[in-house]
């Protein structure tokens, strides 16, 4: 059977990044230092797939402290946490790991340095998303205003329009942030905040190299979870830049075949914590149907390592 042909253009970066890869470690160091069970407060990061594998290796996935036995290390995850749940670890005089990226960790104390100068913060974030739950949980509950969009900016009440500063997610279209940025800068001219935004180098990178291939690409398959704020924003930004199909798939199973019907260029990328055996699957899927020509789309090279905790790096 001869197979049509296909251009796939193959994003890089892709997949991984540099907080991702530390989170995953820092699980399987702290069962390889204390043995299983480790307790994990909330998915390590947002992939079935590599929660499952750590759950395989003796992670136990929890929502809340108190659901881990006191006597058991507890991992919070890369997302970051409140400060109440650090708290919560140490009233119960449990062994915590912090895994939260350090980039987020960068926005905490950012948070917490424009509280004490006596500013008021607002959070360009998404409401209910763990990252943006972690941040606000900096400051006293009902210090930090959330806003999500350009809409929430107009009716945002402020106690000093000249004492203020944000922040915002890590995760977020670039673009889309720019205009809120925009927006906070137009009704508060003295608004305190990063050079540009919060939005860490992968994100960015990530969504630059969707935004390259999307106008070649009839579809653009993003691998990454339903609940993984920085793969959805992959979906988004394909759209935008003109893509005219993007869809968001856990694995290869998840292909909507009937939507590439009759393609001849697609696209393939992974959120910052999809695991690269999930896009090689998706490859492979796409060669049982088309003769698949890859042409790899580099929007920037990467080579960020953040070290593991100190804890990991002690004996036992
Ligand atoms: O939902 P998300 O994009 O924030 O998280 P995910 O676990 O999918 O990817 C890693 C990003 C983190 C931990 C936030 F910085
Ligand atoms: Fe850190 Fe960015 Fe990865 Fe989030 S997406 S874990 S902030 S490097």
């Amino acid at each position: 059977m001869t197979r049509p042909p296909l251009t796939l253009h193959l994003a890089a970066p892709r997949g991984f990044c540099a907080g991702v890869d530390r989170a995953i470690r820092i699980v399987e160091l702290a069962l390889e230092k204390w043995g299983a069970p480790v307790y994990v407060r909330h998915e390590i990061v947002h992939n079935r797939t590599v929660v499952d594998s750590l759950r395989a290796k003796g992670a136990v996935f929890v929502e809340e402290v108190h659901e881990a036995p006191a006597d058991r290390p507890i991992v919070f995850s890369a997302h970051g946490v409140a400060r109440s749940v650090p708290a919560e670890a140490a009233a119960r005089n449990m062994i915590q790991v912090d895994a939260t990226c350090p980039l987020v960790t960068k926005v905490h104390i950012e948070a917490a340095r424009h509280h004490e100068n006596g500013l008021q913060l607002v959070m360009i974030g998404h409401a209910g998303h763990p990252e943006t739950v972690g941040t606000m949980g900096q400051l006293p509950p009902g210090e930090v205003l959330l806003v999500e969009d350009v809409e929430d900016v107009a009716s945002l009440q402020v106690r000093d329009p000249d004492r203020l500063a944000f922040v915002t997610q890590t995760t977020l279209s670039v673009d889309d942030t720019a205009g809120i940025i925009a927006a906070l800068r137009d009704r508060f001219p003295s608004i305190l905040g990063p050079g540009r935004e919060d939005i860490c180098y992968a994100t960015t990178n990530r969504q630059m190299a969707v935004k390259a291939m999307a106008p070649s690409c009839e579809a653009i398959l993003v691998v990454g979870a339903p609940n993984s704020s920085n793969s959805r924003r992959l979906v988004e930004v394909a759209r935008k830049a003109g893509c005219p199909h993007a869809q968001l798939i856990e694995t290869a199973a998840q292909i909507d075949w009937r939507a590439l019907e009759g393609a001849r260029s697609l696209g393939l990328t992974a959120g910052a914590s999809a695991p690269e055996e999930l896009v090689n699957e998706v490859i492979d899927a796409l060669r049982a149907r088309w003769d698949v020509t890859v042409l790899p789309v580099v929007a920037a090279e990467e080579d960020v390592e953040f070290k593991v905790p100190r804890i990991l790096r002690e004996p036992a």
